[in-house]
């Protein structure tokens, strides 16, 4: 014990000399310094603790931890629709179709032009309709009345538009009967296709059948010196002469 107590005399007197040193702020940075060196030659708690080192390297990554997988969980609810998506590529060219829609489409094409072509031809024919009234040719519905020009009796006259394929002039309207009355200029009478030669007073068409239009002048037919023939007279009215008169027109008739 005596050997020891100078010693430890020693580190109580140096400790004791630290703490008024730490508590008296106006110690140097040399005076520290010395104090420092005491330390080195007895290391205690007392003593001024050092600064802290640097950070070091960075450790290497740790193995992956091995903790056990959970329950697959339900299902959740099926969320909203998403957006219409942008189209898709266009599609190869597709197989050529069947005759039936090419055939369609041809006889479009000649029904067109067959329209075409009919309004030109009846233009023209309206063109040449105007003509022939000049030569003694008139067209009143789906009839045509053509002179012949002469003045002849009821029998030729018959004779001259079978010739022709054609009977003498009926006029079977009060519109046939004004067109066959231009027609006739500037002939007084003109033979129609009338008699009543089978029986009197009772005045047929040429086929046979009973008439259905009628335009006689007043007092007509008078059968005077027995007249079974009629002509038609400038003024589009009837009158019944004698058959085998030879001054009558003769107009035959032609059915479209
Ligand atoms: C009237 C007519 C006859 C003839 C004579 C000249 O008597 O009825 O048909 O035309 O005139
Ligand atoms: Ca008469």
């Amino acid at each position: 014990m005596p050997l020891l107590l100078p010693f430890n005399a020693l580190v109580f007197w140096l400790s004791l000399l630290m703490v008024t040193s730490s508590i008296n702020t106006d110690k140097t940075e040399e005076k520290i310094s010395s104090c420092t060196v005491v330390q080195y030659s007895a290391p205690a708690v007392h003593v001024l603790q050092g600064r802290d080192g640097r950070d070091g390297p960075k450790g290497e990554k740790g193995e992956p931890g091995e903790g056990l997988r959970g329950l697959h969980g339900s299902p959740g609810k099926m969320g909203p629709p998403g957006i219409k998506g942008d189209s898709g590529p266009q599609g190869e060219k597709g197989e050529k179709g069947e005759c039936g829609s090419v055939v369609t489409d041809d006889l479009l094409r000649q029904v067109t032009a067959l329209e075409i072509k009919v309004q030109v031809l009846e233009a023209e024919l309206n063109r040449y309709k105007t003509a022939l009234i000049l030569k003694n040719i008139k067209s009143i519905g789906k009839k045509i009345f053509v002179s012949t020009g002469k003045e002849d009796t009821f029998d030729n006259g018959k004779s001259l538009c079978a010739q022709a394929g054609s009977v003498l002039a009926s006029p079977m309207n009060e519109a046939e009967n004004t067109a066959l009355k231009d027609l006739m200029r500037p002939s007084k009478n003109a033979y129609l296709g009338i008699s009543d030669e089978q029986t009197e007073s009772t005045f047929i068409y040429l086929n046979g059948g009973a008439i259905t239009y009628t335009n006689w002048k007043a007092g007509e037919p008078n059968n005077a010196n027995n007249e079974d023939c009629v002509v038609i007279q400038d003024s589009g009215k009837w009158n019944d002469i004698s058959c085998s008169d030879s001054h009558a027109l003769i107009i035959c008739e032609l059915l479209s």
